[in-house]
């Protein structure tokens, strides 16, 4: 297992759109697995495999407060529903900035497991709010293209002189 390097906003790869997984196979069953492992290094609740530099539709989360809940979806398609509501997001890949999002309040998603099989799960609470923010991820969307341009703008700047000091 191993520690994979997350990109950080503004790293333009980060808007690169993920490609479907042809099949399941060690290769994807070895990415997931260090996924989790740097997800629950971080720590976070979700990574998608774009923040790893990974242009494949896989994503994993576990919200969970024991942090013993893990779901790895691979191909996810979302079915979304319910009322909207705000939720203080953060993300791996924009490091220290948390900030309200809009999203709905159910989704259903439909996926490949670790082992090939399709799956169907219905969410809800933060665990349907996370799997809608890593979905975003594999269309090359961050939580900060919902903010005013202002706020963006704030948190890309700050982000882009903590990267200068830190190399
Ligand atoms: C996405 O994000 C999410 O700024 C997952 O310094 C987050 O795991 C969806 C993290 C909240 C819904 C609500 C962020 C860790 C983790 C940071 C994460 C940080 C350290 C973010
Ligand atoms: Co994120």
């Amino acid at each position: 297992m191993a520690l994979l390097e997350i990109l950080e906003f503004p790293d333009p790869r980060l808007r690169t759109k993920a490609k479907p997984v042809v099949r399941v196979d060690d290769s994807v069953r070895k990415l997931v697995a260090n996924m989790f492992e740097t997800m629950y290094d971080a720590p976070g609740i979700g990574l998608a495999a774009t923040q790893v530099n990974v242009h494949q539709r896989i994503i994993v989360v576990d919200v969970s407060e024991n942090r013993d809940e893990p779901h790895a979806f691979i191909n996810p398609e979302l079915t979304l529903s319910g009322e909207v509501l705000e939720t203080e997001e953060g993300c791996l890949s924009v490091p220290g900035f948390y900030e309200p999002v809009t999203r709905h309040e159910f989704a259903r998603v439909s996926a490949l497991n670790e082992r090939g099989e399709s799956v169907e799960l219905d969410l809800e609470g933060l665990l349907a709010v996370c799997v809608q923010h890593e979905c975003d991820h594999l269309e090359g969307k961050l939580f900060v293209d919902y903010l005013s341009s202002l706020k963006r703008t704030r948190i890309r700047r700050k982000l882009e002189k903590a990267h200068r000091v830190r190399v």
